[in-house]
């Protein structure tokens, strides 16, 4: 079965390595939105996930970056007297400055990503949504912000007045992309922010309609749980984006190419208004605890 799985954030770590753990053809498809240069580096904290934790080596509780990484670099940056809120660790800023010195040669990301998730020994190919330049913004009552500025220096506190995707409306997605999702026999939306993770993916120009085309069924399994995500500011900035900050709010927002909803046992009253949008919609424990849970899970969405 070719499976292709659409990640982002922190929530899709635990989801890939259920996936990873079964018999099939696996693709991921990363959001590019929370890209960010750093200390002289290009970081793709969603491709590098997916890459760490395909390759075993990720922290999968926390949801980013490398298992037992040191930070001796961030701690000299700081004595030469640079900010640093954004705590990359010592493999991982060698891996994001391979990338960015493969991207100054004129390497693509993708290619970039390709040869990194090799070197890693991650078994499946991880493909960036675009190789264009698409950047998540967050306008606030104190500016307007990066992602990571809002989320890691600022902790989410601003007041959100809007979500933009500087750079999607002159994107594509790359063919590998284009091909990853059409071949698919399935494909799984991981239970991510649907505004910073999977929402830059979607404004992708293009990028929706290749999901409502597929022949392949799309099942996503929620982030939600009443109001309150797994992780993240998924709540705060569903609201700020006009939705409902819960599992109907989800399906709302990939009501136009999602075939099935895996929501969790504690909102199985929404079942009924999921329907409503016209997607199918399996109630099931969705906490991922350990790896049973997370290969438990992995296999009800590619049966759901
Ligand atoms: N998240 C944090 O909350 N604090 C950090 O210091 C931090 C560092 C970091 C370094 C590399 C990386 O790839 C991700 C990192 N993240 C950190 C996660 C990141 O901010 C977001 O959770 C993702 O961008 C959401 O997808």
């Amino acid at each position: 079965m070719k499976v292709t799985a659409l990640a982002g954030g922190t929530g899709s770590a635990k989801l890939l390595r259920g996936l990873k753990s079964l018999p099939i053809d696996l693709t991921v498809v990363a959001n590019v939105g929370d890209n960010v240069w750093m200390y002289g580096a290009y970081v793709c904290p969603d491709v590098d996930v997916a890459c760490y934790t395909l390759a075993g080596i990720s922290d999968v509780e926390r949801g980013w970056g490398v298992r037992g990484d040191t930070f001796y670099s961030l701690e000299r940056l700081a004595r030469l007297g640079l900010e640093t809120w954004f705590k990359l660790g010592d493999m991982d800023l060698a891996v994001c400055l391979a990338r960015t010195e493969m991207l100054r040669r004129g390497g693509s990301l993708t290619s970039a990503t390709e040869r990194i998730r090799r070197a890693l020994g991650a078994p499946s190919p991880v493909l960036p949504a675009t190789d264009h330049a698409v950047e998540t913004r967050v306008e606030t009552k104190k500016g307007d912000l990066h992602l990571q500025e809002f989320w890691v220096r600022d902790r989410g506190r601003p007041a959100v007045l809007r979500v933009r995707y500087r750079g999607a409306a002159s994107s594509s997605p790359t063919e590998q992309v284009a091909r990853a999702v059409s071949d698919a026999d399935r494909v799984v939306v991981c239970p991510a922010n649907p505004v910073t993770s999977v929402g830059p993916m979607l404004a992708v120009r293009g990028f929706a309609s290749l999901l409502s085309s597929t022949r392949a069924r799309v099942v996503a399994l929620s982030p939600m749980s009443g109001r309150r995500p797994f992780s993240g500011p998924a709540g705060k900035l569903m609201k700020a984006a006009g939705r409902r900050p819960d599992s109907v709010g989800v399906a709302e927002m990939y009501a136009g190419f999602l075939d099935a909803l895996l929501i969790s046992k504690g909102d199985a009253g929404m079942k009924r208004d999921i329907e409503r949008l016209g997607v199918e919609c399996a109630v099931t424990d969705t906490l991922m605890s350990n790896p049973r849970d997370e290969a438990r899970l992995a296999r009800e969405l590619l049966r759901a």
